[in-house]
């Protein structure tokens, strides 16, 4: 009776499919779609087998033109260096909507319900994904994967009982989640923030919420756990005490370092500036701001950044910059990939395709020795417009070639050592007796103006930026 359910089901799809799109439904790749059982048991991406690399000669959408998970660079499997991984909200929950319409996907895993059923279908669409795409990391907020109920008790409960799911599913595998997070954004309940709201029952519920997400993440293998200040910021500081909220954060995030050690998870704590959205002012900026946050509070031994690229642009800074800002202080923890749009002034969570960016990104990474126990983590949705399930694959097949290309292309630069040199010849009268003393703190104003006094008129010197340009772009 089931299964000649399931066939209507499919038939009635299929036509649909294989007629005008309809509204709600999204067609898989074979114009056919999965839909009403919630207990079906068969693959959700039939038509789609196992992505493999066939280099950049290759016209096959569904194929790695550069990433060559095993193939070996500077040293280390590309797969090591990159350590990508799939972000579970925009792929299993992303629906396409946007403040002006109404969701464009009906994924072949969804029934538009937040149930149960329906989270455990998610969960093995999941694991179909990242293997069909070699990836072997993902990561969640706790209610994208369980649905909230209606207490914490029963929102635990569902959790729990997803965490099973997951755990089943990765065994025998090397899926682990790259890291877990608590959504403290959605719920009416956070509207004032979560560690910043002025209500101190808010302020218990976020930590029980976010308790109860670090075991999940540490049951499941997860390698960092991540706190994006969701609506830790401010509308008006009419309303706001700025100092009250900074120690409220700063207190929060001492007590989740301390219950991380006692639960004995071994990954790292992870904070991710972002400057604006949804709050006019977010507390944790960009990297520098929120390195500044760390070290007033006594939290920079526990805590690390997981920089994401579109933030970087929205605090009017590029992704490389906010890299290298974390890496020269030994805070480079991990990355968000993606992008923004140059004439959209919001995060519009793009699948990184700019090859220069990327190549920037990815000295970065090089130079910090690559990113582990953090990874490249696609924090990345499909247009409105794109509804097909093979577009999934898609984005983040071009999404993963765009770093393998950035990773060829920085090793190839680095390697041959040619801004190297340029950047090295630029400092060089710092390698005279004179620069030594100041490097080593040992030489101070008076000495400073004998020196100038007796040397004279420092030369006017290029900088040779269209030379460094040059250079990098060659290598693109
Ligand atoms: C929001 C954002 C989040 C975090 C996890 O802009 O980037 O998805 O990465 O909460
Ligand atoms: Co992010």
């Amino acid at each position: 009776m089931k299964t000649l359910l399931f066939s209507l089901v499919m038939l009635g799809a299929i036509l649909s499919c294989s007629g005008q799109r309809v509204a709600d439904m999204t067609c898989g790749v074979d114009g056919g779609a999965i839909t009403g059982t919630k207990d079906w048991e068969g693959e959700f991406f039939p038509n789609i087998s196992y992505i493999k690399y066939e280099g950049p000669s290759s016209h096959n959408p569904l194929a790695y033109k550069y990433y060559n998970a095993d193939e070996v660079i500077l040293g280390k499997k590309m797969k090591d260096w990159l350590r990508f991984s799939v972000a579970f909200w925009h792929t299993f929950r992303g629906d396409g909507g946007d403040p002006f319409g109404s969701a464009t996907k009906m994924w072949p895993w969804d029934d538009g319900s937040n149930s149960l059923a329906v989270a455990a279908r998610r969960m093995r669409a999941n694991f179909e994904f990242l293997k069909k795409l070699g990836v072997e990391k993902w990561c969640f907020h706790d209610r994208d994967i369980a649905p909230e109920g209606s207490t914490l008790e029963e929102s635990n409960a569902n959790l729990d009982y997803i965490a099973s799911i997951a755990e089943k599913l990765q065994e025998g595998t090397n899926i682990r989640p790259l890291w877990g997070t608590a959504q403290l954004f959605k719920h009416p309940r956070f509207m004032h923030g979560a560690a910043t709201s002025p209500d101190v029952r808010v302020y218990a519920y976020a930590a029980a919420q976010v308790k109860k997400a670090i075991e999940v993440t540490k049951r499941l293998g997860g390698e960092n756990y991540v706190f994006w200040g969701g609506r830790e910021g401010y509308q008006t500081l009419l309303n706001t005490d700025l100092k009250k909220e900074l120690d409220h954060m700063a207190s929060f995030l001492h007590s989740a370092a301390e219950y991380k050690k006692k639960l004995g998870f071994q990954g790292n704590l992870l904070l991710e500036p972002k400057p604006q959205e949804p709050t006019k002012h977010q507390y944790d900026w960009d990297a520098a701001t929120t390195m500044g946050f760390l070290k007033n509070y006594g939290l920079s031994e526990e805590y690390k950044l997981n920089l994401e690229c579109n933030h970087a642009t929205l605090s009017g800074h590029s992704c490389h910059h906010e890299l290298e800002t974390a890496r020269i202080n030994g805070m480079l923890g991990s990355v968000d990939a993606n992008t923004g749009d140059a004439q959209t002034g919001w995060d519009t969570d793009q699948f990184l395709t700019d090859v220069s960016e990327a190549t920037l990104v990815m000295l970065s990474v090089i130079k910090n020795g690559g990113l582990a126990p953090g990874g490249f983590n696609f924090d990345a949705k499909l247009r409105r417009e794109s509804v097909d399930v093979e577009d999934l694959f898609i984005a983040h097949i071009s999404g993963m070639d765009t770093i393998a290309r950035g990773l060829r292309n920085a090793a190839k630069l680095l390697e041959e050592g040619r801004l190297t040199k340029l950047v090295e010849d630029r400092y060089a009268s710092f390698n005279s007796p004179l620069g030594k003393l100041i490097e080593e703190g040992k030489v101070g104003f008076e000495e400073l103006e004998k020196h100038a006094l007796e040397a004279g008129e420092p030369p006017i010197v290029s900088g040779k930026q269209e030379l460094a340009e040059m250079i990098f772009y060659s290598y693109v």
